[in-house]
């Protein structure tokens, strides 16, 4: 039996391999003796799942296994969003929550996601302590304590909750909803087959849009591919967006809190653009005042906006969780990843896939262009920034070989001078080029795979950095 790790976000494995009911037993058993501890298993605890296979089986088992601790549960109406999930456990003062989700992974994979009393994702103290403690279970044979579900229900221990109106009512106090209308926007939809069906759709059909949703139907197999709202897997919808004259197309992945982009000429707009388009939004237009906070791996052209406005930036280690605590703090206006999520000053500090949907269309509707000409009017201001990243299909482990192959910074990397290399908290290696480019590879926290990410002022010399990265990375 493999050991449970904790990764980026949350435990995740393939079902019926690692993911099975014994060892969602054992985590929730885990989490609920973590949360004694830490004395906040008399808040109760919010429990939700997505559209995955078995999510609200896996869900009910947790409530049995939480129940049987003595600690109270709000679990949710059918599937439900991450952001959404967040926002219940501020409503509710809850202990955290637990949360059945994969996120963008492919189908054969479940989760688990863990988090605090500020609503955003456990941080790695608290993951640890609940991996030790599972750890230990594993090994040691199981002791949870289990009450039937419906034994609970009729305790009142097990409260069902319905998030859909209170949420969509905080999406109403960020978002200029009225703008949205005004502009008449035509909106094209891809919803994955996830747990944002009825929230994203539901949200731009009250702001009056005209609105075409695809994939729009729970599916457990995800139409056969990762509800990733990547560029390849939202093809569809850029086709659906160029032949049917919309001005936007905008996707969440499956448990939505990743948000996905297609301008009107059907063109996919990297998330890392983005947010710093809306950072520059956030401030010049609506006035926001405060930082910025991006993950070592998301674009410097953040830094360049927040250079222009005169605002500090924060650089976080991968995971959305570091941003959580900035948003929390009400240090930031906003924070954001590469890997499509974001949220705001004064929202949930857990990224929000529907909101940044919703905000991108707020953006071109009070604007009045695309995204390319926002994007082209941005680099008039502060130059031209182009990022890629790439997945390679590695084992993660052999990170380990690519800090011993690379323990000093070379003088020279893709021919350019090499300024400054630097470790990651995750071990991954970041590495500044002269004329400001710069290049990271990590193994993922969430994938068996290696990402290589990088950042130049110009096309030519990004492909040069990629193949060296790659290069490096394979040979
Ligand atoms: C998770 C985390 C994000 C992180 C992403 C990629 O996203 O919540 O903060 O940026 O994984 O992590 P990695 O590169 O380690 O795979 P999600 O949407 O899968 O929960």
């Amino acid at each position: 039996m493999s050991k449970i790790k904790f990764g980026t976000s949350g435990w995740r494995g393939i079902i019926a391999e690692d993911f099975t009911f014994e060892n969602v037993r054992i985590v929730t058993q885990a989490i609920a003796d973590y949360l004694k501890d830490t004395k906040e298993s008399e808040k109760g605890v919010v429990v939700g799942y997505d559209s995955r296979f078995l999510g609200e089986r896996f869900a009910r088992e947790a409530v049995s296994i939480l129940l049987g601790n003595g600690i109270k549960s709000y679990l949710t109406k059918g599937p439900t969003p991450t952001p959404v999930i967040s926002l219940e456990i501020l409503r509710r003062k809850a202990g955290g929550a637990i949360n059945f989700t994969a996120s963008h992974n492919p189908p054969e994979y479940n989760g688990l996601k863990f988090s605090s009393s500020w609503g955003g994702p456990a941080l790695p103290q608290a993951t640890r302590e609940v991996e030790i403690l599972a750890n230990k279970m594993l090994e040691k044979g199981t002791a949870y304590c289990r009450v039937p579900l419906e034994e609970a229900i009729d305790n009142g221990l097990c409260e069902e909750i319905e998030s859909h109106e209170f949420y969509m009512q905080a999406l109403e106090e960020k978002i200029d909803m009225s703008s949205i209308r005004k502009a008449g926007l035509k909106i094209a939809a891809d919803l994955l087959y996830g747990a944002g069906i009825g929230y994203l759709d539901k949200a731009f059909e009250s702001a009056g849009c005209e609105i075409k949703v695809l994939h729009n139907r729970y599916d457990p197999w995800f139409g056969g591919k990762a509800p990733d709202p990547s560029e390849k897997n939202l093809a569809e919808l850029a086709q659906v967006v160029k032949s049917g004259g919309y001005n936007l197309g905008l996707a969440v992945d499956g448990d939505a809190d990743r948000f996905g982009v297609i301008d009107a000429d059907g063109r996919y707009i990297e998330p890392n653009y983005i947010i710093a388009l809306l950072l520059d939004y956030l401030v010049r237009v609506k006035g926001l005042r405060g930082g910025a906070a991006r993950s070592i791996a998301t674009t410097h052209l953040i830094d360049a906006v927040a250079e222009k406005h005169n605002i500090n930036v924060y650089e976080t280690p991968v995971g959305f969780k570091y941003i959580g605590e900035l948003i929390k703090e009400d240090k930031i206006i906003i924070g954001g990843e590469e890997s499509a999520g974001l949220s705001i000053k004064g929202h949930v500090p857990e990224k929000d896939g529907i909101l940044a949907c919703l905000l991108v269309a707020e953006m071109v509707a009070v604007e009045g262009k695309t995204i390319g000409g926002l994007l082209e009017d941005l680099y008039k201001s502060v130059g031209r920034f182009v990022s890629a990243r790439e997945n390679i299909e590695i084992d993660v482990s052999a990170m380990g070989n690519l800090s011993v192959k690379m323990k000093e910074p070379p003088t020279l990397f893709a021919g350019f001078a090499v300024n400054n290399m630097r470790t990651a908290e995750d071990g991954g290696i970041k590495i500044f080029l002269a004329g400001g480019s710069w290049l990271l590879m990590r193994g993922s926290g969430t994938e068996p795979l290696v990402r290589l990410y990088g950042e130049a002022r110009s096309k030519e010399n990004l492909e040069r950095i990629m193949k060296a990265g790659r290069d490096f990375i394979t040979g």
